[in-house]
């Protein structure tokens, strides 16, 4: 995907799920119109979930997933169903494709149950329509489970292509219904006319030639706001404040500068982070900030997870394996794991506490599935911007702007 294309992160993730051979390949393909997921009759062809970022009318901006088959065999097949099950995390609406000459399974069954308990908005689709025989095809609607579940169940043919359009259309409503929650990343905290400054460290670290994610969509939704964003380095943010400082209404800096940022800044300029102002987006921030705690009682010899959401942003990369380790280690002589893009311990009991990124490339689903992984475990979650905050000394501060609104 280009720079030019909506995030990947803020795009709805529509997840199609189903048995080996019930034609989800097909549906998906036909419901997108393109021919990029492999159909065969082959059982167990898709053997990795297959992502694609796509425009879908009338829905929007989407990620498409292709899943492995869900009654797999084998040990192979049993980690391919782990894959699949996995995709759940971060699924905005699942669409279970079941094989109507065939019937509900247990499988269907199964993953049905957990998308109802995750409360996944879902479409049933009763496909191989031109196939069927009616009787079996009913038998889908009059499953006690999907009757309970309350989700609709549509037929349809990947193959002659009956019911798509009504898919598509449905796929779109469930879509914006979901989406209207109002949730801004700053646009809330100013007003029209507002001056903002974004302090943005250049170093080695910075990808050539452009901004990361979270300044642009800062920067984005501040334009949205019709504030005004001023956007410097630390090395000039002085002379910024000499010259605005009576105007500027907020300041908001990568975490790393924090330290430095936080002494040039005049107390009466409300200051916070990125990485805060995302925890607030799509994380939960009042969770988040009471799992601070954790890091100030840590002792010798605790696990500590360092948990990062992408795989190839250098400076969050530095922030996480070099930075925050180095503070943790005046604190105390801690062990320290680390996990990167998809991974995420099944197992989290052993941490003290977990540490994670602002998450600008995961999708709200998955960072809030991933603070839900941490309180089934009860294991504290905060990210790197408040533990930054926190051993800097300005965590209270950094927090006002947001805590007042
Ligand atoms: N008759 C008929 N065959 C279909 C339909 N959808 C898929 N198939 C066939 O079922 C087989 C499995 O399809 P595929 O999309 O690969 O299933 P997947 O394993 O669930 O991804 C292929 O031979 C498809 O051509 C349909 O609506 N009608
Ligand atoms: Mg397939």
């Amino acid at each position: 995907m280009g720079m030019n294309d909506t995030p990947t992160s803020e795009r709805k993730h529509i997840a199609f799920f189903g048995c080996r051979n019930a034609g989800k390949s097909s549906l998906l393909n036909a419901v997108t119109g393109q021919n990029f997921a492999i159909v065969s009759d082959v059982l167990g062809t898709t053997t990795d979930p297959v992502y694609k970022a796509m425009e879908l009318l009338p829905a929007g901006p989407v990620v498409v997933i292709d899943t492995p088959g869900l009654d797999d065999v084998g040990d192979l097949g049993k980690m391919r169903i782990e894959k699949a099950v996995g995709v759940l995390r971060k699924t905005d609406l699942a669409i279970l494709v079941v094989d109507s000459s065939k019937g509900f399974s247990k499988a269907d069954e199964d993953i049905l149950s957990n998308i109802a308990e995750r409360k996944i908005p879902a479409i049933i689709v009763s496909n191989k329509s031109d196939i069927s025989e009616s009787n079996i095809s009913d038998s889908i609607s009059d499953n006690g489970l999907v009757k309970n579940s309350g989700y609709t169940v549509m037929k349809a043919s990947a193959t002659t292509k009956e019911g798509i359009h009504e898919l598509k259309e449905k796929i779109a409503a469930l879509l914006n219904e979901d989406s209207d929650n109002g949730k801004v990343l700053v646009g809330d905290l100013i007003n029209a006319g507002d001056i903002v400054v974004l302090v943005v460290p250049i170093d080695k670290a910075a990808p050539k030639g452009r901004l990361i994610l979270p300044q642009q969509q800062t920067i984005r939704d501040l334009l949205d706001h019709g504030a005004i964003p001023i956007v410097c380095r630390d090395s000039e943010l002085q002379s910024v404040i000499d010259k605005y400082a009576s105007d500027i209404k907020l300041v908001i800096t990568d975490s790393q500068a924090f330290k430095k940022v936080g002494e040039i800044v005049p107390d009466n300029i409300p200051l916070t982070s990125f990485s805060i102002l995302f925890s607030r987006y799509k994380g939960e921030l009042e969770h988040q900030l009471a799992g601070v705690d954790a890091v100030r009682n840590l002792k010798d010899g605790d696990y500590v997870l360092i948990a990062e959401g992408c795989t190839h942003h250098r400076q969050c990369g530095d922030i996480g394996t070099e930075k925050i380790p180095a503070m943790l280690r005046k604190k105390a002589n801690v062990q320290i794991d680390f996990t990167q893009g998809t991974e995420y311990p099944s197992d989290l009991s052993k941490y003290k506490v977990i540490i994670h990124c602002g998450g600008c490339m995961l999708n709200e689903k998955e960072m809030k599935a991933r603070i839900s992984l941490a309180k089934e475990a009860g294991v504290p979650i905060t990210n790197y911007g408040m533990t930054i905050a926190f051993i800097t000394g300005i965590l209270e501060r950094s927090m006002k702007p947001i805590l007042n609104k």
